[in-house]
């Protein structure tokens, strides 16, 4: 960011899914993912031509012009000890250095403009600014937003420094100094829903903002509402993305972080987490093992560390792989987890909850348009074959408390239909996972739809 280019961590979306929450990392902060496997791609478009390793595959990074030498490059966080590497290549840390305390959020910007990245520590709405990645005091503390904001940092101006701007929805509060104060600018921008980015695409030095949507990112050069200057794609869609200046010539262009091949970092499995801070594994011992592990894992400060688990859960009859309609497998892949229902009260997740009763059902029926979705009417009364379709109040106390799986959540005709993860009454399941009452309710009250968790099955 030495040329006023903006690192952002920018968040993978499910855009498939109405239910998206925005995850609230933003520019400045983490960029997300897994894997030891950075691929920065100097162009925006095309193809990535920086390819090296740094780190563990569970660490947690940032990027940032740590030397000054106006080439954005990789930061290893593990708790309060920050490892740099000053050049854009595999190899070991160039500086290692301590700041703040072990559970801060930390924000990269360049606080005093003189061309080189350093971090903050946001604690609620305020934020203590150091100006060299050493160890030692803050240099400034200041206040700005509420403490539930989306906070993004970027040069708004072009004046060389870096300040804040909070992001409510679709509009963001700009500022210019780094002061406590009242917003210099609001703009509106994208979708309530979007992944945004923030970086200078164009080399003028000053920052503006872009969004994602699955593998296409929709950039603006100006900080005003309007359209997409440039729209182009990069990356797969499960892929984490973030914003950097990798060869100093002015310009933000895109990066992603991946596993490196034969790596699948802490997890049991290999998986692509995308910018999601939240995953869950489902891993059985082979592919018809009606028996399997759940592991919950959060990216935290140290990275990615098991939270809960592992705990034994119950697979489908049919073991784990392909699913369908026909079959009792519980579906191989990995699926958001947006939602969860139940016929008893909401145990205390975050996620959107809803109570269920005989009228609740999930439509089984392959010729129905509402196959695989959730609906509400009253027996008898159903627009689809109620004898293919799961009564959500009469499945019994498996389902007290249940989150959906979203797998075929589209509805291909015939490509499996109502997998949740529920209650185990202690057997097999028709293609669900099942775990214990209490293990159930420990994992909803931490899934945090502001955290896109994932769910992971698979054979390991
Ligand atoms: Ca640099
Ligand atoms: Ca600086
Ligand atoms: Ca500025
Ligand atoms: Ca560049």
């Amino acid at each position: 960011m030495s040329t006023r280019a903006l690192c952002s961590a920018v968040v993978l979306a499910f855009l498939a899914l109405t239910l998206l929450a925005v995850p609230a990392r933003a520019a400045g902060g983490p960029t997300g993912g897994a894997g030891s496997q950075y691929l920065f791609n100097d162009s925006l478009g095309g193809t990535a031509n920086r390819v090296f390793t740094f780190g563990d595959p569970g660490d947690v990074t940032y990027t940032g012009d740590w030397d000054g030498d106006g080439a954005d490059t990789p930061l290893i966080r593990r708790g309060n000890t920050f490892f740099l590497r000053n050049s854009n290549t595999t190899g070991t840390a160039d500086a290692v250095f301590s700041y703040g305390d072990r559970g801060d959020v930390v924000l990269v910007g360049d606080w005093d403009g003189d061309g080189r990245d350093t971090l903050a520590v946001r604690r609620g709405g305020t934020y203590f600014l150091k100006n060299s990645v050493t160890t030692g005091a803050a240099d400034a503390v200041i206040g700005y937003g509420d403490p539930g904001d989306v906070v993004l940092a970027g040069d708004w101006d072009g004046d060389g420094t870096d300040t804040l701007a909070v992001r409510r929805g679709g509009s963001y509060f700009l500022t210019n100094a780094i002061a406590t104060g009242v917003a210099d600018t609001v703009i509106g921008y994208g979708d309530p829903g979007d992944v945004v980015l923030v970086g200078d695409w164009d080399g003028n030095g000053a920052s503006s903002l872009g969004v994602r949507r699955g593998g296409t990112y929709f950039v603006r050069n100006s900080l005003s509402s309007g359209n997409a200057d440039v729209v182009f794609g990069y990356g797969n869609p499960d892929d984490t993305a973030f914003v950097g200046d990798w060869d100093g010539d002015g310009t933000d262009t895109l990066g992603v972080r991946r596993l490196a091949a034969g790596e699948r970092g802490p997890f049991p499995l290999a998986v692509a987490t995308g910018s999601s801070t939240q995953l869950v594994t489902v891993t059985a011992p082979s592919a018809g093992s009606t028996t399997a592990q759940l592991t919950a894992w959060q990216l935290g400060p140290d990275g990615w560390t098991a939270v809960l688990g592992p705990v034994t859960a119950r697979v489908g009859a049919g073991g784990i792989g392909a699913a369908s309609e026909s079959s009792t497998r519980t579906p191989a892949g990995t699926f958001t987890l947006t939602e969860a229902s139940g016929r008893a009260a909401n145990p205390g997740t975050a996620l959107p909850y809803r109570v269920v009763d005989n009228a609740d059902w999930w439509v089984s029926d392959t010729t129905s348009p509402l196959y695989n979705r959730y609906v509400r009417c009253a027996r008898g009364t159903c627009p689809f074959d109620e004898r293919a379709g799961e009564n959500l109040g009469l499945a019994g106390a498996v389902y007290d408390n249940a989150v959906v799986i979203d797998y075929n959540r589209g509805g291909t005709p015939g490509a499996g239909s109502a997998f949740f993860l529920h209650i185990t009454n202690g057997a097999p399941t028709a293609g669900c996972v099942a775990i214990d009452r209490g293990s159930l309710t420990t994992l909803m009250r931490w899934l945090d739809p502001a955290s896109a968790p994932l769910i992971a099955i698979g054979v390991a």
